[in-house]
Order: structure tokens, then C-alpha cells, then sequence
């Protein structure tokens, strides 16, 4: 039997996902090589961003968890009991339980568009909170998706931590943000991590740790597209690259070529110079003020800022 949902299912029959195929080829093919991120996160991605989650460099994990520990009461004061939770991603027994909790949620509905993902962290919240109506959706939530009949009339809280949104480019986060309204509806309110513009020595080092988690995380995508696509991608040629770039606020993870090479993939050549990178993922790092244009871009109110004594990271409370 094959799970159709299950990345591994996918892996051991050797079926590449066609848009994983088409995304690659055409990201590979520009002037500017670029492939979407979304793409990082097969099973040994997910397991190695979980590791990067852990790592001393990367602070944003550790203080979205305290600073959600510290402020649940007070954003349970502000949202009121009873909301159905609306996570955007499958969510993380780190964040999620104790979030619900807090704020007495009427029904917690995950919508994440790997169904294997889906069903293990909602087991894991069904443990956690057994009482509590658990209504997963598969889906990809870039666009609106219909919710569960039976959180009808109830009040929504959307929460999206992570700082998730900072993978997209300012344009596509607005558009996010204002489908999740169109999704979660007039009563709605809207509890978002952002990662914050710092120090750039912090920030590089976040994304270019000393154990080297980062870049395998990074070097992981050629991996993938040599074993799903058939390539011949020398991935000892690439190395890691993180870099801040100012005009945009953004780390860029990068994969660069240290020599000339070539290599085939669906048919295809490709060629890269000697320093010619491939660019994998952006984090865009937002200020308090940018973080309440963009909120108010994508039809969010800002309510509440919370942050950490240093300004590393912020948890943000909106309302439709
Ligand atoms: C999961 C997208 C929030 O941008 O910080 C971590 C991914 N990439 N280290 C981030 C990531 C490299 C992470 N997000």
C-alpha cells in the first residue's frame, strides 16, 4: 500500500513530486539560480531544521517558546476563552499545547499540506489535551481554504509562529496574510512570530551554526534532487553560504560552487562558474514598524507586541 501523503512513501518508490520537478528545473534554469524553500523540507530536512531548532545559534525557536510561556495569560486576556485555534503549518509540541492551554481554546484545527506531518502532531496534541476537539485540514494554506463545519460561529485565533512568514518576499507575505483574513473571518484575531532585524554577526551566525547543522540542512536539497530527480549534482562542489543583505533585511542561505562543474538532471545541463551560488531560502527580518505595516498591509490591526529583553524576536497580536 502506498501512502500517497507520506514523503517517504514518495522516496521509497522513487516518484518524484511533479511540482517539486518543475520548480527545480525552472529555478535551476534562470540566469540567477533560485529554488523555493519549501523544497528544503523532505524527511532528513524536517529532522535537520528540528536539530537547527536546538542549536545555541539559532535563538529563534527558544525565545518565541519563552515569550509564548510568558505572555499566554495575557494574550488569553485579550482573545478571550473559547476560540477555535487555526495553526497555518502542523504544530510544534513545543508551542502549541501549552498556547491552547493558556487561552482555554474551543477547538484546535491544524492545516498543514503534508498529511504524515499532520496526523503525527495531531496525535500528539490528542494526548495532550484529550478533551479538546482536534480538526485537522491537509492542505496548502498560501490559498483560502474551506474550515471545519464545526467550528461554525466560533470565534478564531490563526496563529502562524516561527517567523514562518519571513520566507516570503514582502508581496507574497501581504497576500498571506490577507487570505488567512478572508480564511479566519471578521471576529478573528491573529497571533504571528516575526524574527527581528539585529545585530548581523547574530543573525549570520543563526544561519551558519558551528556544528555545521545549517549546511547540511542546506547541502540536504542537492541530495534530494539527485536521488528524486535521477541528477548528478556533485554536491562536494557546493558549499553553505549565509548572508545578510541590508537592502532587503534578509538572510540568504545560498549553495556555491567551489569549482566549475557540470552536471545532468531530467535530461537537462546544467553548468555553474567557479562562485556561482544557488540561492535557496530568504528569512526576511522585520522592525516593530515594518512588522505593523505588514500586518496592516495584509488586513491585520495590531493589537499587542511582545518581545525579549534584547529585541530578538517578536510575537505579535492582531485583530481582523
Ligand atoms: C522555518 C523558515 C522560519 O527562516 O529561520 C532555519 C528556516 N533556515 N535555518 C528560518 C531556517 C535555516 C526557518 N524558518
Amino acid at each position: 500500500l502506498i501512502d500517497r501523503e507520506s514523503p517517504q512513501a514518495a522516496e521509497t518508490a522513487h516518484v518524484a513530486d511533479p511540482a517539486f520537478r518543475r520548480d527545480i528545473i525552472e529555478g535551476l534554469s534562470r540566469p540567477v539560480k533560485a529554488t523555493p524553500p519549501v523544497w528544503l523540507y523532505d524527511q532528513r530536512g524536517s529532522e535537520l531544521f528540528e536539530a537547527i531548532t536546538h542549536l545555541p545559534e539559532y535563538y529563534p525557536t527558544r525565545i518565541e517558546i519563552a515569550l509564548l510561556n510568558r505572555h499566554g495569560e495575557d494574550v488569553a486576556a485579550l482573545a478571550g476563552p473559547g476560540r477555535a485555534v487555526v495553526e497555518f503549518g502542523a504544530g510544534s509540541a513545543r508551542k502549541t499545547p501549552p498556547l491552547l492551554r493558556a487561552i482555554e481554546a474551543g477547538a484546535y484545527v491544524p492545516i498543514d499540506i503534508n498529511g504524515a506531518f499532520l496526523r503525527e502532531s495531531t496525535a500528539a496534541l490528542a494526548s495532550a489535551l484529550p478533551s479538546l476537539p482536534v480538526l485537522p485540514v491537509t492542505g496548502d494554506f498560501n490559498r483560502p481554504l474551506p474550515l471545519p463545519g464545526a467550528i461554525e460561529g466560533m470565534a478564531r485565533l490563526g496563529f502562524f509562529p516561527g517567523s514562518t512568514i519571513g520566507n516570503l518576499e514582502p508581496s507574497m507575505a501581504v497576500d498571506l496574510l490577507r487570505s488567512m483574513r478572508a480564511m479566519l473571518g471578521d471576529e478573528a484575531m491573529l497571533l504571528i512570530g516575526m524574527d527581528r532585524i539585529k545585530d548581523r554577526d547574530l543573525l549570520i551566525a543563526a544561519y551558519d551554526d558551528d556544528a555545521g547543522v545549517t549546511a547540511a540542512f542546506n547541502l540536504n536539497l542537492l541530495t534530494r534532487i539527485n536521488r528524486e530527480l535521477g541528477g548528478d549534482i556533485p554536491v562536494d562542489a557546493f558549499r553553505h553560504r549565509a548572508l545578510w543583505n541590508d537592502d532587503k533585511a534578509r538572510i540568504e542561505m545560498h549553495l556555491e560552487a567551489t569549482r566549475p562543474l557540470d552536471f545532468h538532471l531530467a535530461g537537462e545541463c546544467f553548468h555553474m562558474e567557479e562562485g556561482e551560488t544557488i540561492h535557496s531560502e530568504s528569512s526576511h527580518k522585520y522592525g516593530s514598524r515594518d512588522a505593523r505595516l505588514l500586518l496592516r498591509a495584509g488586513g491585520w490591526e495590531p493589537v499587542r507586541e511582545w518581545t525579549d529583553e534584547e529585541g530578538m524576536f517578536s510575537l505579535l497580536l492582531a485583530e481582523a
